[in-house]
């Protein structure tokens, strides 16, 4: 009888949250942990062996609980990231979630130290948490909670391919196909020579054929007459687009790059904001853009971030996050390439899964992301 009681009363506690579909925020637990990665980060403008991620569990008064996390690249920034995130949760403290006015509240409460960096990036990792606590109160998947559909995203695999031994790339390029499939890889450029990476790019072309799309990505390590010289030399290879070849900052020189080229430039990553991608868009820096979900504002900061670029009629491609990235890509205008990287999937109890080079969306309420404890214990830092 009791347990006939409890159910029923769990029933309707959870018919009033969808009927009303409110929610309050009771606090969150922000969990830092470093996990190996199976092939080391070799960038132009950093070589990491280990990746950073914030886990974020944002608790309701409801019981229902919003999962997030952050990768924010340098170890070192999470426990500036994590005080800042506790901050927000004591701002919003029995506050009902409502994600986009969380959003503005919580730019505000920190626009004296700028809207852009740490500041941005924590915001945004309360906001994907937030939606997805929203979303659970359906019972179904972030995008069709959204108003899309679930469908296979199409992704390309960007585990691999870093600055390393242009002789041996190619067998490591075989390897990333058949991770899942793939139609599209992306690899890094910027080595010391132009032969090198040219070396790079055969070695690649000979071992996986002419069918496979190839992204270049420079990570912004080029001065621009560098630039210039490296990608006109790549200009007829072939090659999906080329991402960041200067730094990120410098549209002036992403416009002239853009008029210049015949292969698209592809840039996004480091726009904090919608408003960037507007500007950068405005100077015409690019003919692609790929905001990042930790620097564009999260699901609030994308939601108003694509339409500019739909607008535009510029293709929108997903940077990291790649769990997230699938939802938002199904109700993106101009959707174009996701991002695919496994680097979280050691602590996530259901790994998203891959087929024919599509990333699949699980029909599971939210995000649907659900931590492994045992991992987050061994990693914890
Ligand atoms: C990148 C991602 C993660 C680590 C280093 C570099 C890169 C990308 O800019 O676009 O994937
Ligand atoms: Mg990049």
């Amino acid at each position: 009888h009791l347990k006939k009681d409890l159910v029923n009363n769990f029933n309707i506690q959870i018919f009033k949250i969808m009927k009303n579909n409110i929610l309050t925020l009771k606090g969150i637990k922000v969990r830092p942990i470093l996990l190996p990665l199976e092939r080391p980060v070799v960038a132009k403008i950093a070589t990491l062996y280990n990746w950073p991620l914030i886990l974020i569990d944002l608790q309701t008064k409801e019981g229902i609980i919003g999962r997030s996390y952050l990768e924010p690249y340098v170890p070192k920034s999470m426990k500036y990231l994590v005080s800042a995130l506790n901050d927000l949760s004591e701002l919003f403290k029995g506050k009902p979630i409502f994600p986009f006015d969380m959003f503005e509240q919580a730019r505000k409460s920190l626009h004296f130290v700028g809207y852009e960096g740490l500041s941005m990036i924590a915001i945004s990792g309360f906001d994907m948490a937030a939606w997805d606590a929203l979303a659970r109160t359906s019972d179904r998947p972030l995008c069709e909670f959204l108003g899309g559909s679930r469908a296979p995203v199409p992704a390309y695999n960007s585990n691999g391919l870093w600055l390393t031994d242009p002789e041996l790339i190619g067998d490591e390029a075989q390897e990333l196909i058949e991770e899942g499939d793939f139609r599209a890889l992306k690899l890094r450029m910027g080595r010391e020579t132009i032969s090198e990476d040219i070396l790079a790019l055969e070695s690649i072309r000979k071992s996986i054929g002419e069918k496979i799309e190839l992204m270049v990505d420079f990570n912004q390590g080029l001065n621009q007459s560098d630039a210039l010289r490296r990608c006109h030399a790549l200009d007829d290879m072939n090659l999906s687009w080329f991402e960041e070849p200067i730094l990120y900052d410098d549209l002036e020189g992403y416009a002239k790059l853009a008029r210049e080229l015949k292969t698209p430039l592809q840039i996004g990553e480091n726009f904090y904001g919608p408003r960037e991608m507007y500007k950068a868009i405005r100077k015409q820096a690019s003919d692609l853009v790929m905001p990042d979900f930790m620097r564009i504002g999260g699901i609030s900061g994308w939601l108003r971030s694509v339409p500019i670029a739909a607008a535009a009629g510029i293709p929108v491609s997903t940077h990291l996050y790649p769990e997230v990235a699938a939802h938002m890509m199904r109700i993106t205008e101009t959707a174009h390439w996701l991002e695919w990287q496994s680097w979280a999937n050691p602590v996530l109890q259901q790994p998203y899964e891959l087929s024919k080079g599509d990333l699949l969306i699980p029909d599971r309420p939210g995000l649907g992301l659900e931590w492994d404890e045992k991992v987050i214990q061994s990693c914890s830092i």
